[in-house]
């Protein structure tokens, strides 16, 4: 279980790769550390607290609610240190480097193997169930979505397909829409992406990035919607596809920050915020759905630091590097969009079929942050599935609706945000 209140921490080490520093200021010089004699059983660490006497006893040294002992500090054969980073457990503020800091994670054990999940990179528990409510304003068409960070609200593409009076809108907590910008006229499936804070290559939080319909090229809008480059960026040569394969903007640094985009003839293209275009892969189908994976081994396998691809059609996940096709993974999904369940972020998705918003609150995913999900449009089921690392080969979960959950009937683009829509109120 994630608490709310460590939900920045996990974020911020989602975005920045494994950490492992001592966070601890609470420990005098020349004080004395004891063990609280209780072995592998010891109770809560005092946490820094004083003992009653001169002596100063810190139990916790990364102050991550573990106590020392719990973490190893007095196993017989030295302190335990699970990834092998050499920072020991007990100074180890994410000790299994998957990217979720033990304070988060804590000492239950979500996949009943018997390792406690701070320890645990892989966790294939079956997801929670979910709760989906319709989000009771109405939607003029809604295709793609995603999280619009400067004024903590909801952007999508609307009033497919002609993309008329305004191709976006931002929904504001009330359940008002706005144009978002003065674009207009965008036509058939618009898939968009916006920039996060904190990205290294150059983009602005809140800029949004779509394709307009002509062949290889990429339309940016900046993030208060006043300013619009068409084209921004036209990819070099011809025959290029589309952008209704997707577009993402790369959270991780991985790819240097870039916009990743793919497109409906199979290209994955980087391209840096100053519009330098260069291609990764070229594979001749339709992409769609597209992520970057955080570069955590332990907990993701062979998807780590990898470009993911749906391609629908085919029934394929297509893993992609700088060096282009890595491989392409038959997961029983057929891909329409793929995220990353982000901390303390609720779920929106367009539900084409009723032309509704499904929402479900970030506590829903609560036993799956960090993990990817997949979107499949038509299905019998959920639509939703978690994609996860087994430990042997890379598997998708399909996530159960909750007894009174809303049932999706055709997903188009879904997206986690840090904002809230009426019945689904922004997270605490
Ligand atoms: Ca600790
Ligand atoms: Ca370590
Ligand atoms: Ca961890
Ligand atoms: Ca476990």
């Amino acid at each position: 279980m994630i608490s709310t209140r460590t939900t920045a921490a996990v974020l911020t080490t989602l975005a920045l790769a494994a950490c492992s520093a001592d966070s601890d200021t609470s420990t005098p010089t020349g004080t004395t550390t004891t063990t609280t004699g209780t072995g592998g059983s010891g109770g809560a660490g005092a946490g820094g607290t004083g003992t009653g006497g001169d002596i100063f006893v810190d139990t916790d040294a990364d102050d991550d609610g573990l106590s020392d002992a719990d973490e190893g500090r007095y196993d017989p054969g030295g302190a335990r240190d699970t990834d092998g980073d050499g920072t020991p457990d007990y100074l180890d503020t994410d000790s299994d480097a998957d990217g979720l800091p033990d304070a988060a994670e804590g000492s239950g054990d979500l996949d009943g193997d018997g390792l406690p999940n701070s320890v645990d990179p892989i966790n294939n528990n079956t997801p929670a169930a979910i709760t989906l409510t319709a989000i009771s304003t109405t939607f003029n068409n809604p295709i793609g979505i995603d999280f619009h960070e400067p004024t903590g609200s909801v952007v999508i593409s609307a009033n497919y397909p002609t993309g008329a009076p305004s191709t976006f809108e931002r929904i504001q907590q009330d359940g008002t829409h706005l144009p978002f910008s003065a674009v207009s006229g965008f036509t058939d499936e618009v898939k968009i992406a916006t920039a996060r804070p904190g990205n290294v290559g150059g983009f602005t939080a809140g800029e949004l990035f779509v394709g307009n319909g002509v062949d290889g090229q990429i339309v940016r809008i900046s993030p208060d919607g006043s300013s619009v480059q068409n084209p921004w960026v036209t990819l070099p040569g011809v025959n290029h596809g589309l952008m209704r394969g997707s577009l993402y903007v790369d959270p991780t640094g991985l790819y240097g920050g870039d916009l990743i985009v793919a497109t409906t003839l199979g290209e994955v293209w980087r391209v840096t915020s100053g519009g330098a275009a260069t291609q990764l892969a070229g594979i001749g189908v339709h992409l769609e759905g597209l992520t970057v994976v955080p570069n955590f081994p332990a907990r993701f396998g062979p998807l780590a630091g990898k470009i993911l691809a749906g391609a629908e059609a085919e029934g394929l996940l297509h893993v992609f590097d700088d060096t282009g096709l890595v491989t392409s993974l038959t997961i029983g999904v057929l891909v329409e969009d793929i995220d990353l369940v982000m901390p303390n972020e609720n779920f929106f998705g367009v539900n084409f079929g009723t032309s509704r918003l499904l929402g479900a609150p970030a506590a829903d995913f609560a036993s799956i942050v960090g993990d990817i999900v997949l979107t499949q449009e038509t299905h019998t089921g959920t639509g939703l599935y978690r994609l996860v690392w087994d430990g042997t080969s890379v598997v998708a979960q399909e996530i159960p609706l909750a007894v009174a959950s809303q049932i999706p009937t055709q997903w188009e683009h879904v997206t986690f945000a840090a904002a809230g829509i009426l019945e689904i109120p922004p997270p605490q």
